[in-house]
């Protein structure tokens, strides 16, 4: 139950160790790449906490396939702190969605309704405070990477793994200060197949002696796809349990259905189930407590922020200084249509040429200023193409199936696993995650139970043998780390330093 937060709070640090502690004294040795180290960005006029490295690494030089990564150093202590690969989801959405709005290193504040520049502020919440992070633009044609060769861009989970394993080796091989520290592979959403998969391959590069040997000891996953049958089975009790159906139209679509509603197999089934997708329509898909807004409202949306009903100001407000994010309204995932094998479409695909729901405003004008995209060095406009937070350029296949057989191979062969879920979200809702965990069949070792925040119940979480954590984050949607900063970076530090939740 402790708050990480209040240790530096309550405890005075001598004025000498501070400044150890704050100079960036943890410089990196001759063989960071040259070029790598980020000295100033637009935006922010204060001193970095800590080293900060960006740049591409090329997993094919015939094809001219370049993935770019952001390098955080910790703020704590760098040369023990795990290294953690960060992936967002999609697929086909940039990692930089983690970086702006969810726990990197700084709040963008928008510059305002004329188009000027976000300015920057230090983020509290930073999960940079506890780990090194690496935020990675995968797979190529995602965010900042990209391929001189666009057959690259038709993909699938499992080239996605293997180039993401390649992009890792050839890192720690410019950045071998950090070979030796324990390595964690997490994300969300989509990277909930591909932690796994990526975890996989890493597990396997070990074994068959790929080098440089990687320390890698487990993996997070927040409100992960994880399997047709239990993401596509999660939605009906989620609607009843948080009051959004009655029980009537639960024992109705319950009876109808046989308790299996991922695949309707009879037509009494789809109608139960039509009525309850109806019933749910004007929610707000990524966490059902925040408003909605809707057509024709949603066309008058301008970027003029003093122009939005004051509701939809306050949307996206959490504990960070700044808002960090609007979501506009709700329906984005079809209802029980969770990922099935093959073409996976792409956001964009799925409606507008933005990804509905999400205000990505400050991350789009900040990641396509050259000035930015020098800074963090990043190939210009003209090389790498356009930022956008969720590209249609990659023709995505989900190839590699139900992830249950991946997270039994890797628990069992003794990597720690952490599965969390934001527990108001009804794009991948909490019942679908904790389905999947339990019917592991491994024996409780941590029954139900709340988790606090300082003195608050933050969620519940369940532990299992072979080191596998189910844990809820109470109010939270979606994006756990936006939603709930505080909390987040709790359950992080402690998980990742092994002790209680
Ligand atoms: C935009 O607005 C900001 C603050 O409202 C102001 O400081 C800035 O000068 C304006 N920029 C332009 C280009 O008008
Ligand atoms: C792109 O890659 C494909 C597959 O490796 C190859 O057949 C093709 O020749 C390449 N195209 C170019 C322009 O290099
Ligand atoms: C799991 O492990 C078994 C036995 O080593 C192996 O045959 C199988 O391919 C693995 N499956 C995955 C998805 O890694
Ligand atoms: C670090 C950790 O929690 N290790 C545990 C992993 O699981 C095994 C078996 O369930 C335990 O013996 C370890 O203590």
């Amino acid at each position: 139950m402790t708050d990480p937060m209040a240790t530096s709070r309550c405890c005075p640090i001598p004025l000498g160790l501070l400044l150890l502690l704050s100079s960036g004294l943890f410089s990196l040795s001759s063989a960071a790449p040259d070029g790598a180290l980020i000295t100033s960005l637009p935006g922010f006029d204060g001193r970095f906490p800590s080293d900060h490295y960006g740049g591409y690494v090329t997993i094919d030089e015939d094809h001219g396939k370049k993935l770019y990564y952001y390098f955080v150093v910790s703020e704590g202590n760098p040369s023990k702190d795990p290294v953690v690969l960060w992936l967002n989801g999609g697929p086909g959405c940039s990692s930089f969605d983690g970086f702006v709005y969810e726990h990197g290193p700084f709040n963008f504040e928008s510059g305002g309704s004329n188009g000027s520049l976000p300015k920057l502020h230090l983020n509290l919440y930073s999960w940079s405070k506890v780990s090194n992070i690496i935020y990675l633009d995968s797979p190529a044609g995602v965010g900042l990477s990209y391929s001189k060769n666009k057959t690259d861009y038709i993909t699938g989970d499992l080239q996605t793994a293997s180039d993401s394993h390649k992009f890792l080796l050839k890192w720690f091989e410019l950045y071998p200060e950090f070979l030796a520290n324990p390595f964690y592979i997490s994300g969300e959403s989509y990277a909930g197949v591909y932690v796994p998969t990526l975890a996989s391959e890493v597990a396997r590069g070990i074994e068959s002696g790929a080098k440089p040997t990687l320390n890698f000891k487990g993996y997070m996953v927040g409100n992960g796809v994880t399997d047709d049958v239990f993401d596509g089975d999660a939605l009906v009790p989620f609607a009843f349990g948080m009051g959004l159906i009655s029980s009537q139209m639960y024992q109705a679509v319950k009876t109808a259905c046989q308790g299996s509603y991922w695949n309707p197999s009879n037509s009494n089934c789809e109608t139960e189930l039509s009525k309850v997708d109806k019933v749910l329509d004007d929610l707000n898909i990524y966490d059902i407590l925040e408003p909605c807004y809707h057509s024709p409202e949603i066309r008058e949306v301008t970027l003029s922020s003093n122009k939005l009903p004051s509701s939809f100001r306050r949307l996206g407000e959490t504990d960070r200084p700044l808002p960090v994010r609007k979501r506009m309204f709700g329906r984005a995932w079809p209802y029980r249509a969770p990922v099935r094998e093959g073409h996976v479409p792409t956001w964009p695909e799925l409606g507008s040429s933005n990804v509905p729901c999400t205000d990505d405003e400050v991350a789009t004008l900040w990641l396509n200023d050259e000035a930015a995209r020098s800074a963090i060095h990043a190939d210009p406009a003209s090389v790498a193409g356009p930022w956008v937070l969720c590209t249609s350029k990659i023709s995505f296949n989900h190839d590699s199936g139900s992830m249950i057989k991946y997270h039994r191979n890797l628990t069992i062969k003794g990597y720690r696993s952490l599965i969390f879920s934001g527990d108001h979200d009804m794009c991948v809702p909490y019942t679908g995650s904790e389905a999947w965990t339990s019917s592991m069949g491994y024996q409780i070792v941590d029954e139900w139970r709340p988790w606090y925040f300082g003195d608050q119940v933050a969620g519940y979480t369940q532990g299992y043998e072979h080191n596998l954590t189910f844990l809820t984050v109470k109010g939270s949607g979606h994006t756990v780390p936006e939603y709930k900063p505080k909390e987040a970076l709790a359950f992080y530090t402690r998980w990742l330093a092994g002790s209680s939740l």
